[in-house]
């Protein structure tokens, strides 16, 4: 019996797919199909996949082509695979021509000729391209234009902002200082204007039928982001609450390992987040278009503490070193929670430097992200004995800003907000800066 394999993601299996596991079958008597994981696709550059891993083996299952099909989890597992299975012939597109040439070693290896005039790509940008425009203009608007560009189907077609900006990424989109104009162009908005400004931009552009992704947080107060997500709702749009590190892979695995029992029970939530970048504290700084460091960083550093702890404490109590009070401008603050039986606290700084690590401190163990640990990709489990340590790497790239593009994009297709931060989250952050802003038991340092 001659055994054949061959490998694929499989996204929206069209006839060029299946002309390829046709004609793998005919070179044999059986046929392995291994099918790319998620996750091992993201390592290697495909972030895009419109299905499921489940959805993909399904439809290459109905082609009843497969005799047997396996998961490709990891770099190497193909030579691994050829030996386990005995297999005598691995064949692939020959747009992988000379790629695999090193699997000789192991088996036969034919390329076999693509089908041309069909791709993935193509049938996922023939539903129509998401255009998305641009509110406001903080810095990190380009880091967004630039991650867009690697996200297939999304396009920044427009900018509302005072000024244009001289940025080279914005040079060739368009740009108005009507925010009513904008939103005749666009499917959808990513809003980074001032943070008092989130609610009213926000509002408007749901009224006016766009989805909304909108830097956290979204509004000042629980009860106007309530709003904001009820409305969403009645309206049939996405709204998503923009923090780019809840789609690090290796901070939502540390997030589900503290539920596991890993570290036992955990007591305590250290997360500290600051940067002096900005230059707030300087002297004669123009503080009109800053964001304090409450808007500019406590909605990350809070995602650690409600993930893990969940959004009922019982009490808390901010303590902050204000730059300029009139404006609202603290260079720190310190929060402190109280739960029924365990503690976080949050430190954040535009005008103070700290450790930005993350420490989940649990009855057996704890778990440790080194600084910068917004934009991680490794963390360790540590323990009293230092042998049973563990330490996790998953790569980062873009800093979780595509995968949230994708993930917005693909709720926005599939009409279900896939957001990873729940509404509750979203609404929690605005109480804690609306408390702040209200200067609920804040004391001055
Ligand atoms: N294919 C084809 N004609 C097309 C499109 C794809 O013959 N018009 C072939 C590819 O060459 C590949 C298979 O169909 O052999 C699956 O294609 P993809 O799902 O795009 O998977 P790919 O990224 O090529 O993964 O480990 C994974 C493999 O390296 C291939």
């Amino acid at each position: 019996m001659i055994k054949v394999i061959t490998y694929g993601t499989y996204d929206l299996l069209h006839y060029g797919h299946i002309r390829l596991l046709e004609r793998a079958k005919a070179l044999g008597d059986y046929l392995i199909v291994g099918i790319t994981s998620d996750d091992y696709d993201k390592t290697r550059g495909k972030i895009n996949n419109q299905q499921t891993l489940m959805e993909r083996i399904a439809a290459v299952e109905a082609t009843g082509l497969a005799d047997e099909i396996v998961v490709e989890e990891y770099d190497g597992q193909k030579i691994d695979d050829i030996r386990r299975f005995g297999v005598d012939i691995f064949t692939v597109g020959d747009d992988w021509v000379g790629y695999f040439d090193y699997l000789k070693e192991y088996c036969k290896v034919v390329y076999l000729p693509r089908t041309e005039g069909i791709s993935s790509s193509q049938v996922r940008s023939e539903k129509q391209k998401l255009r998305i425009g641009l509110v406001g203009s903080a810095v990190f608007r380009t880091k967004f234009i630039n991650e867009t560009k690697v996200v297939n189907g999304v396009d920044v077609v427009g900018i509302c902002a005072s000024e244009k900006g001289t940025e080279p990424e914005v040079q060739d989109i368009f740009h108005t200082t009507d925010y009513d104009e904008l939103l005749t162009k666009v499917d959808a908005v990513y809003i980074i204007s001032k943070p008092e400004k989130h609610y009213i931009d926000v509002k408007k552009a749901l009224l006016a039928g766009k989805h909304v992704l909108c830097e956290s947080p979204i509004a000042f107060s629980r009860e106007e982001t309530k709003e904001l997500y009820d409305l969403a709702e009645r309206k049939g749009l996405i709204l998503m609450d923009a923090i780019k590190t809840a789609y690090s892979t290796a901070y939502a695995r540390l997030v589900l390992l503290s539920k596991t029992g890993r570290i036992g029970k955990v007591v305590s939530v250290d997360s500290v987040c600051t940067s002096l970048r900005d230059g707030i504290s300087i002297a004669g700084a123009d503080l009109s278009n800053k964001w304090n460091s409450m808007c500019g960083w406590s909605p990350v550093a809070l995602l650690p503490v409600l993930q893990i702890l969940g959004t009922n404490y019982k009490e808390k109590r901010y303590c902050t070193k204000f730059l300029n009070k009139k404006e609202n401008i603290d260079a720190f603050t310190k929060i402190d929670f109280i739960y029924g039986d365990c503690v976080a606290s949050i430190k954040v700084g535009k005008g103070v430097k700290a450790e930005g690590e993350l420490i989940i401190a649990g009855t057996k163990g704890y778990i440790y992200v080194p600084a910068p640990w917004w934009k991680t990709d490794y963390f360790e489990i540590r323990y009293e004995n230092p042998e049973n340590n563990r330490r996790f790497f998953y790569q980062l790239d873009g800093e979780g800003i595509r995968y949230e593009i994708v993930v917005f994009a693909k709720s926005i297709a599939q009409k279900k907000n896939g957001s990873y931060v729940s509404t509750d989250i979203s609404e929690t952050i605005a109480e804690v800066i609306g408390d702040f802003n209200k200067r609920v038991n804040l004391v001055e340092i």
